[in-house]
């Protein structure tokens, strides 16, 4: 049905337009890359990009680039979508596991496997429920068979899930990234346990590194212990929302806060994050959490947000068309309705600009021409594309 729409806005300039929203067709730009339908979208506040809304979706969550530039979109209730470039949106792929959608779980992230070209193998995170009452993201990969109208994931396989599952349906965390070398990370949060985030007898609160079948790699910094303590890569985290490799092959990753003290960390091996025990925020009960310059044993963020921004979809942008925005953190605000860019500079970060988006942003990242792309969060949240203003 929205394909039927939208096509035919592209055609019809007229009829779709609509108040601060007119639709048209965008031509090739210099670099040669394939021209894409959209309505433009009203900004509030002048950003230095303009903003096509291309698609809508049921509370979306992840996306991720295909070689041939369609885009996998997730949504938390459940469902994948393909999603080309002209905003033509698949039939939902078939053969997803069941998730358990509540509160702040569901089906989460979507990432390609390193050589995906060759193998087709994606990886995707959910949360799903466990014995008496309790729940826990995990991890599996699957290998997707894309066809004309939709497709399916088939010869699932589980590959990580967080231990022990509890009580309670937020903080998964649960984004994916793939390291330049080809390992896995995972954030995992504390689902709002607190104290697992330092027990090292757990997988929450922690970021993990694993080999691409799920197996820990010999030479992950607690390999020794065994267990589940092998999987840590680093510790002393809340929620991380955002995870990230920056083209020099750093890895960061955005976390929320608790009453405000949002973070944005680079992560280290075997470092301590500090949480519970130091934040920049504090409980919502009220109860005073010590800041982090009290205890410098445990690594202090780059960069915090006190008031919080609630930062979830991280990217560090390596494209050409944001020529000087090469190296900068993206991260999408939830309870700012912005995307917030910050500069990096070694173990630094600093925000230099925020760009009201008028609704909240989920997640951001980069599409292969160098465009910034964002996902909108909740029902009705729209897949924009981000181009240097025309
Ligand atoms: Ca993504
Ligand atoms: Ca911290």
């Amino acid at each position: 049905m929205e394909y039927w729409v939208l096509a035919l806005c592209a055609i019809s300039l007229v009829a779709c337009g609509a108040g601060s929203e007119q639709s048209m067709a965008v031509q090739s730009d210099e670099s040669g890359s394939a021209s894409f339908a959209g309505k433009i979208v009203k900004l509030p506040d002048n950003p230095p990009f303009d903003a096509y809304a291309l698609a809508t979706f049921d509370e979306p969550w992840a996306m991720t680039f295909l070689p041939d530039a369609r885009i996998l979109v997730t949504e938390r209730p459940g469902r994948l979508f393909v999603v080309d470039q002209q905003g033509r949106k698949s039939a939902a792929i078939a053969g997803l596991p069941d998730v358990d959608y509540g509160g702040q779980g569901g089906l989460g992230d979507v990432v390609l496997h390193p050589d995906f070209a060759n193998n087709n193998s994606v990886y995707i995170s959910y949360a799903e429920a466990g014995k008496d009452n309790t729940r826990g993201a995990v991890v599996i990969r699957g290998t997707l068979q894309l066809t004309a109208s939709g497709g399916e994931l088939t010869d699932i396989e589980r590959i990580w899930e967080q231990v022990p599952k509890t009580t309670g349906r937020g903080h998964y965390g649960h984004r994916i990234a793939f390291s330049p070398d080809g390992l896995l990370f995972i954030s995992s949060g504390e689902r709002q346990k607190f104290t697992p985030a330092q027990d090292m007898q757990s997988n929450l609160g922690k970021v993990v590194r694993l080999l691409d079948d799920g197996s820990v790699p010999k030479d992950n910094p607690f390999a020794s212990t065994g267990g589940v303590t092998a999987q840590i890569w680093s510790l002393g985290h809340r929620n991380p929302l955002g995870l990230a490799f920056a083209p020099n092959g750093e890895l960061w990753s955005s976390e929320m806060g608790p009453r405000h003290g949002d973070e944005l960390n680079l992560v280290k091996p075997g470092n301590n994050y500090g949480y519970p025990e130091v934040s920049n925020g504090d409980h919502y009960s009220g109860e005073k959490i010590p800041d982090h310059d009290t205890r410098p044993e445990f690594n202090a963020p780059a960069t915090y947000w006190v008031p919080a921004i609630s930062p979830a979809g991280l990217l560090i942008y390596d494209g050409a068309q944001f020529a000087d925005w090469r190296g900068n953190a993206f991260l999408g605000s939830l309870t700012d309705e912005s995307l917030v860019r910050v500069e990096l500079d070694g173990e630094q970060a600093e925000e230099v600009a925020r760009y009201p988006m008028g609704k909240r942003i989920r997640e951001v990242e980069q599409g292969p021409d160098g465009a910034i792309w964002v996902l909108e969060d909740g029902d009705g949240g729209r897949l924009l594309k981000l181009v240097p203003k025309s």
